[in-house]
């Protein structure tokens, strides 16, 4: 069968390093492998680069269009995207899947949409294909919500969790033709690579844990082994938990020595927890790439915040896993969170906490309760009217304690004493320094368009338009139990 997966353009990227760190489709690609490995054939089409999803409709003459659907703020994007491909082909079956899809199902619940894929593609999608095939009843297919015309239904969910050895690598050579756009800042081309998938911990902001109830899967290592090897120079690691398994951590690293990996660059995302106990396997791993980032989740300088949010961590921790870090070489690249209900001492305790340990290479999201989490479960309610391209985690989702004027004045202040500031410590000529001439020009745009989150206005200006806007519905429909 003629299969077409599509990552749309999320259409969401006014803030952040979003169009900074342009990534594969790794999710497509594994869906993308499993069609394959039974004989059918398929085309990735990455719309960030190659718009017009009719135009590869009319190209590939699908029976299937498969739609990605990573993050929230992608919602409308992809119901826009399905309502396009439904006018060139009224007849192709189209399906949703990804995590923001299977996190929070029901805004995709649109008449464009033939069904949502609720569980890991590499199983869902070749069922469900295997059924178009054979007509038999699609309700017979697993782990799908499917559009009838009684409504919107489920099917019955998977026996078990997916194996990840079940598709060991992904297809990328369906992505060859997008390879040269896909980056991480300077490194380019970047690779994205998937060691394993879940996370046993329970933040109470995250959706990951909740998706997966917990649980952590792991690649073969000689899978990851061969993935790391036939994969270029800089890889951005997608497991939201890198090293959670001290052991087959140490393993892989020795694997990748003697197989004679080394790369340019290796950004991981990790717990400070985890990494401060773990000093020998910060030790095991540096020697494989020239540099190696670590991203971590410090959210907040306080214990009180971190126990607000069950992080089931301290600010012991965090200041332990910088230590640690630092003393092997890695860059560290973390996060704060800024609570909307903060009050004035909130912003000076995490200023003072930047500036005493160095974190000014952090960035300052808003506490957002995304759908699909604990905390939209409680507070989703706030958010009601704003659309879901908002949920980016810059965008304010209802007042603030101190009032939107003041709180935006101190959170672009906040970005001002960050690192990303060319008026602060760092210049935009301390920035070209370090690049090699080529770069020069996409590193000004790169700080140029950063500039914006330092001025108080690009936050109130979104604000305001968006509660004039008033453009989405109540919260609806979320993960069926
Ligand atoms: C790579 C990544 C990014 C990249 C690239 C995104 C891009 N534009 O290309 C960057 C760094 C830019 C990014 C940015 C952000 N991200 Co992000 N990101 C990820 C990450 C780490 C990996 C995704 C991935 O490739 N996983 C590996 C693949 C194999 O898994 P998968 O995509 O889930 O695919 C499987 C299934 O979902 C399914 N599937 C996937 N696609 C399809 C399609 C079809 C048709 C079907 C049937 C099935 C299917 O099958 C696949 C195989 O099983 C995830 C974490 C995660 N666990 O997913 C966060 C994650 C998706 N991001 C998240 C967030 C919050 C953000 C930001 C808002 C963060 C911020 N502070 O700014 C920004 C938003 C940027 C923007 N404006 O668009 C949240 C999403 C929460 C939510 N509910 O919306 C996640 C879950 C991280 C987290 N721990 O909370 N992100
Ligand atoms: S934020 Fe990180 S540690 Fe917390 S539950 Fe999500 S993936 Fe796990």
């Amino acid at each position: 069968m003629n299969i077409l997966l599509l990552r749309p353009n999320p259409g969401s990227e006014k803030f952040g390093l979003g169009p900074f760190f342009r990534v594969e489709p790794l999710g497509l690609e594994y869906v993308a492998a499993a069609l394959l490995a039974q004989g059918h054939s398929v085309t990735i089409a990455d719309l960030r680069f190659r718009p017009g999803a009719s135009a590869w409709v009319r190209r590939t003459r699908p029976r299937i269009v498969g739609i990605s659907c990573l993050h929230a703020l992608e919602y409308d994007r992809v119901v826009e995207t399905a309502r396009e491909v439904r006018r060139a082909a009224p007849d192709v079956f189209i399906l949703v899947g990804g995590h923001a899809a299977m996190a929070f199902n029901g805004p995709l619940e649109d008449d464009s949409i033939d069904a949502i894929s609720m569980d890991d593609g590499e199983e869902v999608v070749p069922a469900l294909v295997a059924a178009l095939d054979k007509g038999t009843p699609l309700i017979e297919a697993p782990a799908l919500r499917l559009r009838t015309p009684d409504g919107w239904i489920s099917t019955p969910a998977l026996p078990a969790r997916t194996s990840l050895d079940l598709v060991p690598l992904p297809a990328r050579d369906l992505v060859a033709r997008h390879r040269s756009g896909y980056h991480c800042l300077l490194f380019k081309p970047v690779w994205l690579i998937e060691t394993a998938r879940g996370c046993p911990f329970r933040c109470s902001f995250c959706s990951v844990w909740q998706l997966y109830d917990r649980s952590y899967r792991e690649r073969s290592i000689a899978a990851v082994v061969e993935d790391f090897a036939t994969t270029g120079d800089a890889i951005f690691v997608a497991d939201d938990l890198f090293w959670n398994n001290p052991p087959r951590s140490l393993e892989l690293a020795e694997a990748l020595k003697k197989r004679g990996v080394f790369k340019r660059w290796i950004l991981v995302q990790s717990r400070t927890d985890l990494i401060s106990r773990q000093e020998k396997l910060l030790e095991a791993w540096r020697p494989l790439a020239k540099d190696f980032d670590i991203f971590l989740g410090f959210e907040f300088a306080s214990d009180k915040g971190l126990s607000g949010i069950t992080k089931d961590s301290g600010v012991k921790e965090s200041l332990e896993a910088v230590r640690v870090a630092r003393s092997h070489r890695y860059g560290i690249n973390g996060n704060f969170l800024i609570d909307p209900d903060w009050d004035e001492d909130d912003f000076h305790e995490l200023w003072d906490f930047v500036a005493a340990h160095g974190l000014q290479r952090s960035g300052f999201t808003l506490l957002t309760p995304l759908p699909g989490t604990e905390s939209f479960r409680d507070i989703g309610h706030r958010t009601e009217g704003h659309p879901w391209s908002d949920f980016d985690m810059h965008h304010l989702l209802w007042e603030p304690k101190l009032g939107a004027e003041r709180f935006c004045e101190l959170y672009a202040e906040t970005w001002r004493r960050s690192i990303l500031n060319t008026s602060g410590e760092k210049k935009l000529v301390d920035w070209l320094r370090q690049v090699r001439p080529l770069q020069i020009p996409y590193m000004i745009k790169v700080l140029r368009s950063t500039q914006a989150m330092m001025q108080p206005e690009t936050y109130l200006r979104e604000y305001a338009a968006s509660r004039s806007a008033k453009t989405r519905t109540p919260p609806c429909g979320g993960r069926p139990t």
